[in-house]
């Protein structure tokens, strides 16, 4: 059973991160997927459009995706290969050479695959115009 891990905010959901997710699955045979909390959201200096929550049950509802876990912290990452048993950290190649994932080198595989050009939560935002949401308007029904 190979293990693959990923990390991200996954706002608005798209085919740009539907396609990262269907390789890393292809890489191995259990895919968790780490997603960004708010809070740390806000220390990444991104605000997104869903809560976590929303975001969380979006993921969970792709056929890829078999855990999603939070991510909290930067530093976490080598903890969450251990407690998970990963063998292989994915990221897109916009992450490609970054410490923060060559550093699990030592720990797991890391993989880079690339980006889906023409695609990003930011552009979807620029182009529909979205403002900061209200709160409460763009959460899930209880
Ligand atoms: N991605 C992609 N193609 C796109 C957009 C995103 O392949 N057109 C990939 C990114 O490279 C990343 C994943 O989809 O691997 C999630 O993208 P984001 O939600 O933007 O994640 P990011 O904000 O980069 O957070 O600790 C790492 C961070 O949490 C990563």
């Amino acid at each position: 059973m190979k293990r693959v891990l990923t990390y991200g905010t996954y706002d608005l959901l798209h085919y740009g991160h539907i396609r990262l997710l269907k390789r890393a699955k292809e890489l191995g045979d259990y895919l968790i997927v780490a997603i960004s909390t708010d809070e740390f959201n806000a220390i990444k200096g991104k605000t997104a459009y869903h809560d976590y929550r929303t975001r969380k049950e979006m993921l969970e509802a792709v056929r890829y995706v078999d855990l999603v876990i939070p991510e909290e912290t930067w530093e976490q990452k080598i903890n969450d290969v251990k407690q998970y048993c990963v063998d292989v950290v994915v990221m897109g190649s916009d992450w490609a050479g970054n410490e923060k994932f060559e550093a699990l080198r030592d720990y797991c595989e890391v993989v880079y695959l690339d980006r889906t050009e023409g695609i990003s939560t930011t552009k979807i935002k620029k182009e529909l115009n979205l403002k900061t949401p209200q709160k409460g308007i763009n959460q899930l029904p209880e």
